[in-house]
């Protein structure tokens, strides 16, 4: 079944469950922390997609990236008096403050896609992907394509003090721990886009005689790569071959490099955060039912052994 099938029927099967009239009486303020990837433009689509099915009237606010906008767009949400707020917090510290005032207005918080470091009473619940493990899926794929071989790797890194930055880092270097002719030579943040991803790789491939020595990129989600990928071929290497392509999120256009031999491995990221979301706020302001603290969203490898066209075809139109 393929990935629109999956997440449609989810979808339906969730919003079928929980259609209910209690749901259409919710006002939620979301804050989204902006449109820096494909994947986040899918989340936010998604969010928004399951908001209307549910008849719950959502609050949209883009922080462009920036926590301070995000801060703002929580105490717009606590002054409105909404009955609960969804928060991508952007960073993972800065938000104790803010989220203790939501409390203290009975506003109850859900954290979408990245964690924060804050006390686990300040809310709800948190629904996000294990990114430890998506780093580490990463890196046992690379482990198992080069074998013994030497490969010096270089890294492009996500938002630099973002949750997924430090864990997607964290499981790639455990997954590599062991195997000492893999080493990162470079690593350095892309802030998760494909312009920034570029402009990294122009300089690794600058520091790096030209690439010639570099035998893979990881680059903690699909934008960036995409983004390496034209700096590799501008500077007359090819992705995919001459340099290994594995990064994260499992965007169309990665799927699209893969069907033209440019990119080797994705882990998926599902852009449906808000679909459990919605039900565990629903379930607990209907009846107080306690939700999982961390709500763990599946991570699943995809290389060009797996229909890389069928897959660009389900995601297309998806939002990304
Ligand atoms: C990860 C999410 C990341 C995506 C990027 O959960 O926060 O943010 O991997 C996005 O595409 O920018």
């Amino acid at each position: 079944m393929t990935f629109l099938r999956r997440l449609a029927l989810g979808a339906s099967v969730i919003a079928l469950a929980c259609t209910s009239a209690y749901a259409a009486d919710l006002t939620v303020g979301f804050s989204q922390i902006g449109s820096e990837s494909g994947w986040r433009a899918a989340e936010t689509s998604v969010t928004k997609q399951e908001a209307e099915k549910r008849g719950i009237d959502l609050k949209f606010a883009d922080a462009q990236q920036k926590q301070e906008n995000q801060i703002k767009a929580l105490r717009g949400f606590i002054a409105q008096g909404v009955d609960a707020i969804l928060v991508a917090p952007v960073v993972a510290t800065g938000w104790d403050d803010v989220l203790a005032e939501a409390k203290e207005a009975e506003i109850p918080v859900i954290l979408l896609d990245r964690g924060v470091d804050a006390p686990q009473d300040l809310y709800l619940t948190s629904v996000a992907s294990d990114q430890v493990k998506e780093g580490r899926v990463a890196g046992q794929w690379l482990v198992d394509t080069v074998g013994d071989k030497p490969c010096k790797v270089v890294e492009l890194q996500g938002t630099v003090g973002s949750t997924p930055a430090i864990n997607r880092k964290k499981g790639f270097e455990e997954a590599i721990a062991d195997h000492a002719n893999i080493t990162i030579i470079r690593s350095q943040t892309g802030d998760f886009t494909r312009a920034k991803g570029k402009e990294v790789m122009e300089g690794f491939l600058k520091a790096e005689n030209g690439g010639k020595d570099i035998c893979a990129m990881y680059a903690h989600n699909d934008d960036m790569a995409v983004g390496a990928i034209q700096a590799i071929k501008d500077a007359g290497l090819k992705p995919g071959s001459d340099i290994l392509v594995v990064s994260i999120d499992a965007v169309p256009d990665i799927f699209a490099a893969m069907v033209a031999g440019e990119a080797n491995a994705t882990v998926e990221l599902t852009p449906n955060m808000a679909g459990p979301a919605f039900d565990a706020l629903e379930a607990y302001l209907k009846d107080g039912t306690q939700p999982e603290k961390f709500i763990i969203t599946e991570s699943k490898l995809y290389t060009p052994a797996d229909n890389p066209q069928g897959e660009y075809d389900s995601r297309k139109g998806l939002g990304y």
